[in-house]
């Protein structure tokens, strides 16, 4: 029967199949898995097949895996090149920033957006603890949707404590898949409690987990909401992978650039030191955001030009 991945421990998985029965399920044999070379078989978020093995202790074996529409991924610690797959099959990706306690740095949101375009999965920002933004803070926060909007992406202003934007996200999330992450501290579990709230997710408040120097390596796991759709919480990942991105590619994965590329001089500008570049161009001209430029230009500094 058919059963969907809700989370993976790596050797273990706990699966649901369509009338909601949960399973803990192992693999069985060898699967070869799309064309990437990637350290984990079987993610979050997976259609697979499964076979009951024990009815009593609800055990099964995953003998198939169904092809994915998307997957996301991130780098693994010491092999630059394999990936390990975080959830597959999403919606959409929800990124969770906030402006104070702790400031969310804009080439971290731009990174965020790049692996969205990278891995075809659109995004949505959000910038949570507005009760606390201040003047300076809610200029800001205007001064980024705007940037944010203008190229096409969708962006929130929500609190936690107040409820501020709450009908907004969970509209958003309606009969959705969506991953949610962003940096420890933004207040993603508080969130997830909040929609779910049986779950009761520890948040940093409960226990008085200070979040610093220490390395949590938890897994990604997927939740029913109440109303329809499911979210997957990426606890202690930091970033999604970019690896496979090339110099020449980079520009494909900001909107704003992306739509300049044929003006440019030369075809395979990277829009740096070349002459007639239409995005250079546009950065002087004020239609392309300097703080944009900036984020491609650091991420560009950051891959290998495979190319030499
Ligand atoms: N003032 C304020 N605090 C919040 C808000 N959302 C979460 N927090 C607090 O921020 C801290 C971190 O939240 P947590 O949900 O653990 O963040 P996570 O690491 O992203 O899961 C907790 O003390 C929360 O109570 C908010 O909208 N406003
Ligand atoms: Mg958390
Ligand atoms: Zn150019």
């Amino acid at each position: 029967m058919k059963a969907l991945v809700y989370k993976s421990t790596g050797s273990w998985y706990v699966v649901k199949n369509e009338v909601h029965q949960t399973f803990n399920a192992r693999i069985k044999g060898v699967f070869k898995i799309d064309e990437i070379t990637s350290t984990n078989p079987i993610a979050v978020g997976d259609e697979v097949e499964i076979e009951i093995e024990n009815t009593a202790e609800n055990t099964a074996v995953i003998t198939n895996i169904y092809d994915r529409k998307n997957y996301i991924a991130r780098a693994t610690p010491h092999h630059n090149k394999e990936r390990h797959i975080i959830a597959s099959n999403l919606d959409q990706l929800l990124l969770f920033a906030t402006l104070k306690e702790p400031r969310t740095s804009q080439g971290f949101i731009d990174r965020f957006l790049v692996a969205s375009e990278a891995f075809h999965v659109p995004p949505v920002i959000v910038f949570n603890k507005a009760d606390l933004y201040k003047k300076k803070e809610m200029q800001l926060f205007e001064e980024r949707k705007n940037m944010y909007v203008e190229i096409g992406y969708t962006v929130l202003l929500t609190s936690m404590q107040t409820g501020e934007g709450a009908d907004d996200l969970k509209n958003i999330l309606l009969n959705k898949t969506t991953l949610i992450s962003g940096h420890s501290g933004v207040g993603k579990s508080t969130f997830i409690n909040a929609i779910v709230p049986e779950l009761k997710l520890r948040t940093r408040d409960v226990s008085g987990w200070s979040g610093k120097g220490m390395h949590t390596t938890t897994f990604a796991e997927m939740f029913d909401l109440p109303f329809s759709g499911r979210i997957i919480d990426t606890p202690g990942l930091r970033e999604f992978a970019l690896t496979d991105i090339t110099q020449q590619e980079l520009s494909h994965y900001f909107p704003e650039m992306r739509e300049r590329l044929s003006e440019c001089q030369f075809n395979n500008c990277i829009h740096v030191n070349e002459p007639g570049c239409a995005v250079k161009k546009a950065v002087e001209n004020g239609k392309i955001s300097e703080e944009r430029y900036i984020s491609y230009y650091n991420i560009l500094s950051s891959i290998e030009d495979k190319n030499y």
